[in-house]
């Protein structure tokens, strides 16, 4: 599909069929406000090469487990106190409700989208994370895991998520939990998760072996490795 008809598709607001998948497109206007606004530390509202969409679709990926009853949360690697939290507990930690957007690879991004969930800040300082830890890595079912510097994952809107849109996360978008980093590429998000592992090292993930970028900023389109 050119550019052109890219941009008719985004001008009718409607489905557009592109890049393997089909995507319910926000309307005009949405579109046409998200290229205008700034976020609050200045950035466009829309990274570069995206198209705003209406709800969050689900990209696939190898499920896990969804049931509540059996779920762990390791918390563990480059740290002074490993430990393992089952659901009801981090249902007892404090809770954020987070409005953010995400973004896409494929160049979708669902504004305003809705989540509940506890900081992964919190989290690792919980576990009292050793001098030496640098770098994050979120592990999920089969084997699925994305790296992310601990910077990035400590960042206040970086998530351990299990509600989205008020209802608990559906088993194609991650249920019981996933991992929330909106301001890099979906992918990093880790859906199924049973562990945030600390690491002095960097690890790059399951796309990033396969040619995506390591640090994934969609407002430096690092797309490819
Ligand atoms: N465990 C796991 N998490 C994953 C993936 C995956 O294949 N397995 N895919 C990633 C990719 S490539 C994207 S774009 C997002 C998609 O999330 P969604 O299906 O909720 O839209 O999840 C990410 N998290
Ligand atoms: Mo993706």
């Amino acid at each position: 599909m050119s550019r052109r008809d890219l941009l008719q598709g985004l001008a009718a607001g409607s489905l557009l069929s592109v890049l393997g998948g089909t995507y319910a497109l926000a309307d005009d206007d949405t579109a046409r406000r998200a290229r205008a606004e700034k976020r609050a530390d200045g950035r466009p509202r829309l990274p570069p090469g995206q198209f705003p969409i209406q709800y969050l679709r689900p990209m696939g990926g190898r499920e896990g487990d969804p049931s509540y009853g059996k779920f762990k949360l390791r918390v563990h690697g480059e740290v002074a106190a490993p430990y393992e939290l089952d659901f009801a507990s981090l249902l007892k930690l404090p809770q954020v409700d987070q409005t953010c957007d995400v973004h896409c690879v494929t160049r979708w991004s669902l504004l305003d989208s809705h989540w509940r969930g506890v900081r992964v800040a919190d989290l690792i300082a919980r576990a009292a994370p050793k001098p030496s830890a640098r770098f994050v890595i979120f592990e999920a079912a089969l084997g699925y895991t994305s790296n992310v510097s601990l910077t990035d994952a400590t960042k206040p809107n970086v998530l351990v998520a299990h509600q989205t849109e008020k209802r608990p996360i559906p088993i194609a978008h991650g249920a019981p939990v996933r991992a929330l980093v909106p301001d890099l590429y979906f992918w990093k998000s880790a859906k199924w998760l049973t562990g945030i592992r600390l690491s002095s090292r960097d690890e790059p993930g399951y796309w990033e072996v396969r040619g995506y970028s390591n640090h994934a900023d969609p407002w430096k389109e690092e797309r490819d490795g």
